[in-house]
């Protein structure tokens, strides 16, 4: 069987302001002529559909669109991501269901919807929401694990909630996974960069147990494969999100899966959004440059003093730009705060230990929120 993996699409994600919906229009377009030509059994969507909890109606309209012209290709199964509202996506599942569209909002027992099972193709999904460090505990007990368990930490009450969800499969089946979490290893993009570097809220890729035949992962914008016997993948965002990104190819994956076997994986590369590029450089050479900018989202780190009207100078040359910076003053910010070097956890532990008051209690909500937060 054909399975497509995409993630992160972060419908009504603005790039400093400017809207980007005709960009995921086209991207969600393109994603749901892939799955046409490839003519794939099933679509998976690992979480982060919106890019709020509460979406705009256009940002509503563009994904749910989006999932029934998938879903007109074959079924679709969603989670939900950080950035989503489960209650929001639990809420509409009845009625995406109608369309053969699967979501599930937050964590499920395997007899509950936790684990989905399509006949025809002869394939079990098992499902894993986003899960906080405060909905962990939850989660666990939704699944009925044994109380006595859920004194671990995170990862290994993770550990658990897989377990949980895959004990039933056997190698007769095509057994996948579908979660939105960190793993440890995995290489961050640019917008989530230090979000998830520190403390222990990631798992090991060794919690996917081997009969699975494929892991498909969301959270991190960056496509990658896992270290790990079997095939464990983040799909990465379809658009680049953030300037921290402009490196990143963006794509969806499609994966060729038997029973028994580990999956093959074809990464497929999307071109319908707009690149995000940064120019730097004098006055007049950002200039002379105008025309690399095409349709690009552009940042512009500007090698000069500070003075009135150069920020409009560029953006009427370049009508792409959404970020002009004077390269000087970030430079003088850089060195003065060196922050960029230092994770968002750290310095909020370098802060509390100049205040007099470091605790590590605090820390690790801190570190929970920046998680629900990011990405
Ligand atoms: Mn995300």
């Amino acid at each position: 069987m054909r399975i497509l993996h995409t993630s992160d699409w972060h419908v009504g994600r603005r790039i400093r302001g400017r809207d980007r919906s005709d960009e995921h229009r086209a991207v969600l377009a393109e994603i749901a002529g892939v799955a046409d030509t490839q003519q794939v059994d099933l679509t998976l969507v690992a979480g982060d559909l919106f890019d709020s909890s509460a979406p705009t109606p256009v940002a509503e309209e563009i994904a749910w669109r989006a999932l029934l012209a998938l879903a007109e290709v074959s079924p679709v199964v969603v989670i939900a991501g950080n950035h989503d509202s489960p209650a929001r996506l639990d809420a509409v599942a009845p009625l995406l269901a109608m369309g053969r569209v699967t979501v599930v909002g937050t964590p499920r027992s395997p007899g509950d919807g936790g684990v989905v099972f399509i006949d025809s193709l002869g394939t079990k999904v098992a499902l894993l929401p986003f899960v906080s460090q405060r909905g962990i505990v939850r989660a666990a007990d939704i699944m009925g694990l044994d109380p006595d368990q859920h004194s671990g930490k995170y990862q290994e009450r993770m550990q658990l909630l897989v377990a949980a969800l895959t004990e039933e499969m056997t190698p007769e089946t095509v057994n996948l996974l579908v979660g939105h979490l960190t793993v440890f290893g995995a290489e961050t993009g640019g917008g989530e960069r230090h979000a998830h570097t520190v403390f222990d809220y990631a798992v090991p890729s060794a919690v996917f147990p081997g009969h699975l035949s494929y892991v498909a992962l969301g959270h991190l914008h960056r496509q990658q494969k896992i270290p790990h016997a079997g095939s464990v993948w983040y799909a990465g965002s379809p658009l680049q999100l953030d300037f921290g990104e402009v490196e990143d190819r963006k794509g969806i994956l499609v994966v060729e899966a038997s029973p028994g076997l580990p999956a093959q994986v074809t990464t497929i590369p999307l071109s319908a959004g707009r690149r995000l590029i940064t120019i730097k450089g004098t006055l007049d050479q950002i200039l002379a440059r105008a025309d690399e900018a095409g349709d690009a989202h552009v940042r512009v780190e500007l090698a000069e003093k500070a003075s009135v009207g150069l920020a409009d100078t560029v953006r009427e040359a370049i009508p792409g730009t959404v970020e002009v910076v004077l390269e000087e003053a970030e430079t003088t910010r850089k060195a003065h705060h060196a922050r960029r070097t230092l994770t968002p956890g750290d310095a909020f532990h370098r802060y509390l230990e100049e205040k007099g008051v470091a605790d590590p209690a605090v820390e690790r909500l801190f570190a929970e929120l920046l998680d629900e937060a990011s990405a």
